[in-house]
């Protein structure tokens, strides 16, 4: 089914699902501008490919679409929670191709909107009329994982603040910050779907692994400038040490990693610089070998799937693999 069009109506087919169960949790209220501050980023779109995960674990575990929904949506708001509050900590005016909540209604009404996410998300769990046990593993799941990103988003910064941070580092911070919510997500998914001991785990390590590709694919595509709607080596202005970086920087020549480190975290590069700075990652092949290792993850993410059964929805997980590899957004 690779790419073609059977896959975009599989994945299309379950975010509009999870659009319209979108529009129907975040329902208008008082103060409106409170409510109408929370709807802003989840009703601006998204590629809603967490949520769309929990559906599908669900459905290849043998569970029906409708037992995922509210966990997905939970997925869903957690995931808009943490943007919220990531865009008012990097100033960011855009997001989804809309202006970000803090420009458009105030920081203190942003973070307020991102707390009513976070506990929306868990609400939508508590009152899902799920067996309680289910209830209680799930809550306990998404408040370890927003511990995480937590704790993700506080290493990020400090994770800025070193000149050569390890590989090993980075993984760490991924991890927390972008993977182990693609973990949840599947295994949330495979959870309510009632999936057996082995197959919660298979798809708990694919969603892992999906996420750590994730993650570095969105690295590649700073740099690709291919990412729609996103200026070319916005990451290198930002100081970002992103895995093409620290690779950069450790294969560099002594002159280039000069070069580079006088580029990264100048927020007025001209293009011009950051040219240079870009062709230097090509030519320690850092970019190139950042994309095997986004290949190799995702490969190791769909060998997780071998013991679940063959289905469509198993089909569009394996898709989703290559789909996240040829990503432009
Ligand atoms: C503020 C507690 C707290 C945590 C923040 C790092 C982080 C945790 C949040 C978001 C910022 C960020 C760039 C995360 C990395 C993962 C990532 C690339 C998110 C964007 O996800 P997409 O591309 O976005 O799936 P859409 O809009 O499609 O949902």
């Amino acid at each position: 089914m690779a790419m073609n069009k059977e896959f975009d109506r599989e994945l299309k087919k379950r975010a509009t699902l999870i659009n319209q169960e979108l529009e129907k949790t975040l329902v208008i209220g008082e103060p409106k501008q409170l409510l109408d501050a929370v709807r802003w980023l989840p009703l601006a779109g998204g590629k809603r490919l967490r949520p769309v995960l929990s559906l599908l674990a669900c459905e290849a575990v043998g569970g029906r679409v409708s037992d995922a929904i509210p966990f997905a949506i939970a997925i869903e708001l957690l995931h808009n929670f943490s943007l919220v509050h990531d865009d008012i900590m990097d100033r960011a005016p855009e997001r989804r191709g809309v202006q970000t909540v803090h420009l458009r209604y105030g920081e203190p009404t942003a973070i307020l909107a991102g707390d009513a996410l976070l506990a929306k998300s868990i609400e939508v769990v508590a009152r899902s009329g799920m067996p309680p046990k289910i209830i209680a593993q799930l809550t306990y799941k998404l408040a370890k994982v927003t511990g995480s990103l937590c704790k993700g988003q506080e290493m990020g910064i400090e994770f800025e603040r070193k000149t050569e941070p390890s590989l090993e580092e980075y993984f760490g911070l991924i991890r927390r910050k972008t993977a182990t919510l693609f973990q949840l997500a599947c295994e949330g998914g495979a959870l309510v779907g009632n999936a057996s001991p082995k197959a919660l785990e298979s798809l708990s390590n694919y969603g892992l692994n999906l996420g750590l590709s994730f993650q570095i694919i969105d690295d590649c595509l700073d740099v690709s400038g291919d990412k729609t709607g996103k200026a070319k080596g916005e990451d290198i202005r930002g100081g970002q040490k992103t895995i093409i970086i620290i690779h950069a920087l450790q294969n560099a020549s002594a002159r280039d990693k000069v070069k580079l480190l006088k580029v990264l975290g100048r927020k007025n590069a001209s293009q011009k610089e950051i040219d240079t700075a870009i062709s230097i990652l090509k030519n320690t092949g850092s970019i190139d070998w950042a994309f095997k290792l986004a290949r190799e993850k995702i490969e190791k993410a769909m060998g997780f799937l071998d013991g679940v059964p063959q289905s469509t929805p198993k089909k569009v997980l394996i898709d989703l693999g290559h789909f996240i590899l040829k990503r432009k957004y």
